[in-house]
C-alpha cells in the first residue's frame, strides 16, 4: 500500500477516494478537505474569531487542531455536563490539548453555573438525556459566543454525523429539519453563526487524524447515548458504505447541492417573531425561554445518582 502523493508506505486507505496516504499526506488531505468545506460553503473569513465547541472527543479536538493549522484564531469552549466519570475524562482531554498547545479553553460547568447536571435535567424535564443535553449545550454555546464577541461557533460534526441526521430526517420526512440541515447557519437575533467544517471527513478519518497527529482524545463514548436512534442510523449507513464506498458522501453532499434548497421554505426558525427571555436575555419565543424553564425545574430537583453502567462511580 503506497501513498498516492509520495509513493512512500501508506498508513490509511480511503476507499471512497480510491486512495492511500502516508501520515504526512493524510494530515494534509484532512486539512485540505476542511479548507475546501470552509470555502465551498463560505463558512468563515480568514480574520474571524472562532469559538470551537470542544468535548474532548476526536472530532472536536481535530477540528480545533486543523483550524489552528490553517491559520485561524480559534478558542475552545468546554461544557461540563456532569455525566459521571465520562465528563471528568472529557474535561481532562480538552484541558490537556489546550495546555499543550497554549490555546485558550473557556469552561462552563452546568452544575456550578446553573445548578443541575444532564442526568438530573433529563429526568426533571421528562426529556431524553440527549434532548436535555442538546438544549443545554446550545444555550451555553450561544451565550458564550455572544458574550465573547466571536464571529462563529464551530462544531466538530463530521460526515457520518450529518449523513445520519439527514437519514433520520428523510426517514420521517421532517420538513422543517430538512430545511435547516445546512453546514452554515447564519447569525441573527442574538444567535452566532454556526459552522461545521468537517462535513467532508468521516469518523474513521478523524480518529486516524488524531492518532497520526499525536492528539490524545477521549475514546470512550458518552454513556447516555446508548439506545439513541442516531447510532442506529449511523450503523445502517456504515453497512451501506461497506458495499458501496462513497454512498455516504454522495447522500449528504448531493442533498446539499441538489435538494436542500427545495426545503428552504419549510424551515421554521421562528426567528422573525422572537422576543427576549426575561431571565437570561436570550432570543426566545416565550417570556421565559425553554432552557431557563429546564434549568429551573432541574436545579430544584433531587440530583440523579448515575449507575456504574451510566458512567457513575
Ligand atoms: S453528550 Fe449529551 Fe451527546 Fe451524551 S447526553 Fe447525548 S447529546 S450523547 S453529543
Ligand atoms: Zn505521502
Ligand atoms: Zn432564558
Amino acid at each position: 500500500m503506497k501513498c498516492r502523493v509520495c509513493r512512500g508506505p501508506a498508513v490509511i486507505d480511503l476507499r471512497r477516494h480510491n486512495a492511500n496516504f502516508c501520515a504526512e499526506h493524510f494530515v494534509k488531505f484532512c486539512r485540505d478537505q476542511t479548507a475546501k468545506a470552509i470555502s465551498d460553503h463560505d463558512m468563515v473569513q480568514p480574520d474571524d474569531r472562532l469559538l470551537v465547541a470542544v468535548s474532548g472527543g476526536k472530532d472536536s479536538l481535530a477540528v480545533w487542531d486543523i483550524l489552528i493549522a490553517l491559520g485561524y484564531s480559534a478558542d475552545g469552549l468546554y461544557v461540563g455536563l456532569g455525566i459521571g466519570d465520562y465528563s471528568d475524562a472529557s474535561a481532562d482531554a480538552a484541558r490537556a490539548f489546550a495546555e499543550q498547545r497554549g490555546l485558550t479553553l473557556i469552561e462552563v460547568d452546568l452544575v456550578e453555573t446553573y445548578g443541575y447536571d444532564i442526568p438530573t435535567g433529563s429526568r426533571a424535564a421528562k426529556r431524553t438525556p440527549c434532548s436535555a443535553c442538546g438544549m443545554s449545550k446550545r444555550h451555553v454555546f450561544d451565550e458564550a459566543a455572544r458574550n465573547g464577541g466571536y464571529d462563529a461557533l464551530v462544531t466538530g460534526h463530521n460526515l457520518d454525523d450529518e449523513a445520519a441526521v439527514l437519514f433520520g430526517n428523510v426517514l420521517r420526512w421532517q420538513m422543517p429539519y430538512l430545511g435547516r440541515q445546512r453546514p452554515v447557519l447564519p447569525a441573527g437575533d442574538g444567535f452566532p453563526r454556526k459552522v461545521k467544517p468537517l462535513i467532508r471527513l468521516g469518523e474513521r478519518e478523524m480518529a486516524a487524524y488524531c492518532v497520526v497527529s499525536g492528539i490524545d482524545y477521549l475514546v470512550e463514548e458518552c454513556p447516555m447515548a446508548a439506545g439513541n436512534r442516531h447510532l442506529a442510523y449511523k450503523e445502517a449507513l456504515t453497512g451501506i458504505e461497506i458495499r458501496s464506498p462513497g454512498a455516504k458522501f454522495a447522500f449528504y453532499h448531493e442533498f446539499l447541492s441538489k435538494a436542500a434548497d427545495r426545503f428552504a421554505d419549510d424551515e421554521t426558525t421562528g426567528r422573525d417573531e422572537l422576543g427576549i427571555c426575561e431571565r437570561c436575555g436570550s432570543p426566545s419565543e416565550s417570556e421565559v425561554c425553554a432552557f431557563c424553564r429546564l434549568a429551573e425545574r432541574a436545579s430544584a430537583a433531587q440530583p440523579v445518582q448515575l449507575s456504574r453502567k451510566d458512567g457513575g462511580a
